[in-house]
């Protein structure tokens, strides 16, 4: 049963005892962030295990009558109840039964086809008239100040809105795209628009600019050439000549949960997030017209911006604490200009915070693993399991067993790993052979550490890196290390024996087992 909005996720949560309200008044700037922090980090304290509840805050100080949802997605069983599943197994499951399809081979084979389509036609989303997003809608007189959005950490460059679903439209396409990009909130009417370069967001208006400047009277190459330097963040070179134009772009805050974990997702780009989401919860997105843009949101949002970014305007955003543990500093990015807010009669504010690990983003993340098992191995097929340690933010450290079948393996491994969407800016791949649980960090040192002699098994290579990465050589761009863990063959020049692990007989193991209290040790 889909969630049919927040406020229905909100009752799901309270009623499987994952929610807890506090009543006491709190403030927005800092104080909800710490209170958060503790219960993320409460590890097996109390009753609700690792990630803590999540928190509805009432009272929020400087907001009568607001109320602010935090850390919804932060265990693996809110992960389970958001997608409503018993184990997250079930999502690639029912995945693979897609990917499994042969073509049909006779009249028996296409009837039992037909189930499938159906199912099919449940993932596309539905236009509606209207819906409860439209309860209020304001046109001219509107402050985003008005919402209890959060300042996270001291050295913030203001306040941001961390959960949001933005929503884009690519200009060769039609197609919609939905990411989640945070917003720093530059005052009543705009804000910071955070999609990192690689993002599917940027490439939107990286293909708007290219379309103006060949419109205009510049060299097209000469103009796309600027402007892509210019473009989409990460850019320290501002210069070049300006293309003037706009980007239509909406914002969904608060929907059900299906639709928010979506817009994490790292779906390839040509995929509408709102089918995903429809895929996730086994029933149609509805979406409604905006009031004052070309584009489409989810009906059931809380709250919605609508609005453009100007295509020759960029502005320092940041910095912003993030999950890294570390601050991102300021960087310029394009200005989201909100022309018009749209929200239902006592909207609840849904956010996060992000910062040191584990915090919500982390169970979101691991959610996001599982999911794409199989979507990994349709490229990479010898891939056995993968893990991305909490600790490594996503981005630094990506663990992978492989089954090994001839040799060097292990290297066109992460070669395909670093062409992989957003795999691509992983730091550091170490790659184990099938026998090593790559979950067990334990083994993964033991057997890593034993099995390479560094030199000949370390690879250092170069590409694009994740934005946030503050150790490269230049922004978005440095160096990545790969580890080939896996046992070494004669084929890949290794000669020495390689010697056995240390495994107990199972006879004497049987007997001791036996004997155990005899031995009286326990
Ligand atoms: C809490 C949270 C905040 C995020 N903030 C940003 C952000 O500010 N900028 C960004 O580029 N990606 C951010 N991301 C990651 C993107 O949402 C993610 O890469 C997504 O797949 C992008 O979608 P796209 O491929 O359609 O661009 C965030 C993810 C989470 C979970
Ligand atoms: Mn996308």
């Amino acid at each position: 049963m889909a969630y049919s909005d927040l406020r229905e996720w909100i009752s799901a949560l309270d009623k499987a005892g994952e929610l807890e309200r506090v009543r006491a008044e709190v403030d927005p700037i800092l104080e909800i962030t710490e209170i958060t922090d503790r219960v993320s980090k409460w590890g097996q304290r109390g009753k609700h295990g690792p990630g803590g509840p999540a928190l509805l805050f009432e009272n929020v100080k400087g907001h009568a009558g607001a109320k602010v949802l935090i850390n919804q997605f932060g265990s693996e069983r809110r992960m389970k109840l958001a997608l409503d599943v018993d184990s997250l197994d079930e999502i690639p499951a029912r995945i693979k039964m897609f990917m499994d399809v042969k073509s049909p081979q006779g009249f028996l084979d296409k009837l039992k086809m037909l189930p499938m389509l159906t199912e099919v036609g449940k993932y596309f989303p539905k236009e509606v008239e209207t819906g409860p997003c439209k309860e209020v809608i304001k046109k001219g007189d509107f402050s985003l100040f008005d919402f209890p959005i959060l300042q996270c950490w001291p050295k913030d460059g203001g306040r941001f809105i961390t959960l949001p679903s933005v929503i884009t439209k690519d200009p060769r396409t039609g197609k919609r795209n939905v990411g989640t990009y945070r917003l720093h909130v530059y005052d009543e009417r705009t804000t910071g628009m955070h999609w990192q370069r690689q993002k599917q967001g940027a490439e939107h208006y990286r293909e708007q600019m290219r379309r103006k400047a060949a419109e205009g009277a510049q060299h097209p190459l000469t103009a796309a050439l600027d402007m892509m330097a210019r473009s989409g963040g990460g850019s320290r070179v501002a210069e070049g000549k300006q293309v003037a134009g706009r980007m239509e772009v909406a914002v969904a805050i608060g929907t059900d949960p299906a639709m928010m974990f979506s817009s994490i997702v790292p779906a390839p780009p040509d995929i509408e997030e709102f089918i995903i989401a429809g895929f996730l919860r086994q029933k149609p997105v509805e979406l409604v017209k905006c009031e004052t843009v070309d584009l489409e949101v989810p009906a059931n949002s809380e709250i919605v911006l609508e609005g453009y970014v100007e295509l020759d305007e960029l502005k320092m955003e940041g910095p912003f604490g993030d999950h890294t543990g570390f601050y991102t500093p300021e960087d310029l990015y394009p200005v989201f200009h909100v022309t018009c807010i749209t929200h239902r009669k006592d909207p609840i504010y849904s956010t996060t915070i992000v910062g040191k690990p584990p915090m919500e983003d982390a169970w979101m993340g691991k959610a996001v693993q599982r999911i794409f098992l199989p979507l990994m191995r349709l490229s990479i097929p010898e891939i056995v399991d993968v893990n991305l340690p909490i600790e490594g933010v996503f981005h630094n450290l990506m663990i992978v067993s492989i089954k090994k079948s001839y040799p060097g393996q292990a290297r066109k491994v992460m070669n395909g790993i670093w062409a992989l969407g957003q795999a691509m800016s992983t730091k550091c791949i170490l790659v184990v052979d099938e026998d090593v649980n790559v979950q067990d960090l334990a083994e993964v040192t033991l057997k890593v550490l034993n099995n390479i002699d560094p030199e000949r098994d370390i690879q250092f290579t170069m590409g694009p890196v994740d934005s946030l990465d503050h150790a490269s050589r230049l922004p978005d761009y440095g160096s990545k290390m790969g580890v080939d863990a896996t046992r070494k063959w004669p084929s890949e020049g290794f000669t020495r024996p390689w010697p056995d692990e240390i495994v107990m007989d199972a006879e004497t193991k049987e007997r001791v087992t036996r004997r155990w209290k005899e031995f009286r040790l326990e």
